[in-house]
């Protein structure tokens, strides 16, 4: 029977972050994200089925006005993706059919996204994910602390769970949902093994149970140690039946409180932690248990590769040496997951070799939302360009055009049954705008649509996130900001580590440069003057055949334009190569004007970020604007600190003198425009008159 709704339930009441109410500026209301209050309206809404997703869609849909009448269908057999849907409307009256009440869910999303940007819902839509799992990773831990995280503590309070049920996390899975997030794992993979303990379980399935009326599934990372640290096992080598049987009766209690648990993420044998490699088990030994004992009830082991030992020559290499070898020896259910470059979340890296180099491997992407090497919540760094270019990155594995993208959304995989997935890990924490720099929430966005639709634009996704943000924008403001937005990333790589430099973080916070920091005892590969090499000859790290041939990684023809210095993007020179002060870039300069250019570069975008938003002022709520700019300050002082700090103490080594900053010429600007896709934002002397 068919049920009507016309009375909208009320969305829960948000707190409000600050602003005046004003006419001219509704209130930004951080803590509401991108779904600011629509209010009430008249629609009908006619459902076939009822649960708690759909009544979360009719919720949403019953603030829009843009039909008359809605009707929900779930069409189980219709042969479409499982979280697709499709709407068509005839005679004011939108029809949505879905195999599942998800689809219902991000449909009534997809139409208040028009509704908030008034816009129109066209005759017919059709969409479906190119990700099966759109994942966040959460690095939170049990004491409420948060590993790389800026934006407070924890979400998830854990003292208070089972009994007490915050009303965050029903606020959490709605914005999961609204930008198609489906999965989240709640802890950080440097797991505590207390989170598999009964009582700990037992908050999970608490919070498992309010996520799931969003459709957004629960993971764990989970500690490979645990059966010794829970129960005393002598040891857990993955091929001793005991340490299995452990792992089976775990996983077996987990599903009977979470039935539809996603699984286990894995970090084993990196950084410090147990795993298979302690007993000479592989990584293949060691995924393979968790995988069987989760595969009866559709479990999947998300087992990483972010791994590396003090031992190994070139950092960059070992996942791909400690990796390829199992390809084809991963069971079904386990999906290897990689960060997005070789070494580690940096502004700008190569992506990582590993990528389409296990055929018969499922493989997916880790990036970063939370901004632990683009300047924490301090920064303002938009970062879906960095994503872009990593999803677009052609591995050349499987010829031509066979992009990461593909790669992991199982284009070169048949009969794939295991889903695809992409995974991001979080930017959120309890403060009460959830990401702390008001931008930041749009990475959060950002990653969500971008796992959904991977071809969207980075301009695209900002310029909704900035109509869903902050209303009343002025079409000249917000083409402003939008374009502070898309220069902001290239930004960071100039003022931090432009030209393919990496790592070179203070010890320990990776906030700001310490080119120089050496500490005597210490892992040389957590030293910056491991990455960047300079001396009296040049800079950079020699990837090439007469260094540790990390570009003998690629595939051709990959393989040889990064292993020659002169065919290299000026890009990634220094990462590929150890270059000379004088080598000649492709822009005609040598590498050291080349460095100080670009370092200068970054500073001057920043400042004139900073100008542009401060002439903004009265265009926006105050508190927001104010916060911005405040923030924009910072980042100022910390791009010339960077900008500083790098270019004297490269200077020792060059021994030439540092280019006054030299405005760039109308040619520059276009090379620059070619090379750098996304640099949209031209530095200070550039004249569009010229033009
Ligand atoms: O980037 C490094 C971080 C660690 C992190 C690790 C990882 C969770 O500095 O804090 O640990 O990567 O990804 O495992």
């Amino acid at each position: 029977m068919n049920v009507k709704f016309s009375v909208a339930t009320p969305l829960a009441a948000f707190a409000l972050a600050g602003c005046s109410l004003s006419n001219e500026f509704p209130p930004y209301v951080g803590h509401e994200l991108w779904l600011r209050d629509l209010g009430k309206s008249n629609v009908v809404v006619i459902a076939q089925d009822s649960n708690a997703i759909i009544s979360n869609a009719i919720t949403e849909l019953l603030s829009t006005h843009i039909v008359d009448t809605f009707v929900l269908n779930v069409e189980p057999y219709v042969d479409m993706h499982p979280d697709a849907y499709s709407i068509d409307i005839e005679n004011n009256t939108a029809t949505i059919i879905s195999p599942r009440p998800i689809g219902l869910l991000y449909a009534s999303y997809y139409i208040r996204t028009l509704e908030a940007t008034n816009r129109k819902l066209p005759q017919h839509v059709a969409e479906s994910p190119d990700f099966d799992l759109r994942m966040l990773n959460h690095w939170d831990n049990l004491d409420g602390t948060i590993e790389r995280g800026y934006a407070g503590r924890s979400l998830w309070k854990w003292d208070e769970l089972p009994s007490k049920i915050s009303p965050r996390y029903t606020e959490y899975a709605r914005a999961c949902a609204s930008i198609g997030i489906n999965a989240t794992v709640l802890n950080n993979v440097n797991a505590s093994p207390q989170i598999l303990t009964d009582e700990y379980i037992e908050k999970v399935a608490a919070l498992a149970k309010v996520l799931s009326k969003y459709g957004v599934r629960v993971f764990l990372s989970v500690n490979f140690a645990s059966p010794m640290m829970l129960d005393s096992l002598a040891d857990a080598d993955p091929l001793r039946e005991e340490v299995r049987n452990w792992w089976r009766r775990k996983v077996d209690a987990i599903y009977s409180r979470i039935p539809d648990f996603g699984g286990f993420l894995v970090k084993a044998n990196s950084e410090g932690l147990p795993g298979p490699l302690d007993y000479n088990r592989s990584h293949a030994d060691g995924a393979n248990m968790l995988a069987e004992a989760l595969q009866p009830h559709g479990g999947l082991v998300l087992w990483r590769a972010f791994v590396y030992s003090p031992s190994d020559a070139d950092r960059a290499k070992q996942a791909f040496l400690e990796f390829t070898p199992y390809d084809g020896k991963f069971a079904d259910n386990v999906i290897i997951q990689i960060k997005n470059g070789p070494i580690d979340f940096q502004p700008r890296e190569p992506f990582s070799p590993l990528f389409g180099a296990m055929p018969a491997t499922h493989q997916m992407m880790e990036l970063q939302i939370t901004q632990e090497y683009t300047g924490f919540s301090n920064h303002l760094c938009y970062l879906h360009p960095l994503w872009r270019e990593a999803l677009d990155s052609d591995t050349y594995r499987f010829g031509e055009g066979s992009t990461v993208a593909k790669v992991t959304q199982g284009k070169y995989e048949r009969n794939r049954t295991t889903p695809t997935a992409i995974a991001g890990v979080a930017n959120t924490g309890d403060t009460l705008n959830w990401c702390g720099h008001p931008i930041a929430a749009a990475n959060w966005y950002a990653f969500g649509r971008m796992a959904w639709n991977s071809q969207l634009s980075s301009d695209s996704l900002a310029r909704e996130w900035l109509n869903l943000t902050i209303p009343n924008l002025s079409v000249r403001a917000s083409e402003v900001v939008d374009s502070m937005m898309l220069a902001s990333r290239e930004a960071v790589v100039d003022y931090m580590m432009p030209l393919g430099l990496h790592h070179l973080f203070a010890w320990g916070h990776h906030y700001g440069p310490e080119p120089w920091c050496a500490i005597e005892g210490a892992r040389p590969d957590w030293m910056p003057s491991y990455y960047h090499r300079a001396d009296s000859i040049g800079i950079g790290f020699d990837r090439s055949p007469s260094g540790s041939n990390a570009c003998g990684q690629y595939a051709e023809p990959l393989a040889s334009i990064y292993g020659d210095a002169k065919m290299c993007p000026d890009e990634y020179l220094l990462w590929f190569h150890h270059a000379s002060w004088n080598h000649v870039m492709h822009s005609g300069r040598t590498l050291w004007t080349e460095l100080c250019y670009r370092y200068a570069r970054g500073l001057e975008t920043v400042e004139r970020m900073e100008a542009q938003w401060n002439a903004l002022q009265g265009e926006m709520c105050e508190p927001m604007w104010s916060e911005v700019s405040n923030l924009l300050a910072v980042q100022c002082g910390d791009a010339r600190w960077w900008h500083d700090a790098c270019l004297l103490y490269f200077r020792r080594y060059s021994r030439q003198e540092i280019p006054q900053p030299t405005l760039y010429s109308l040619d520059e600007m276009r090379r620059f425009k070619l090379n750098i896709s996304n640099f949209e934002c031209p530095p200070k002397g550039f004249r569009p008159s010229e033009e």
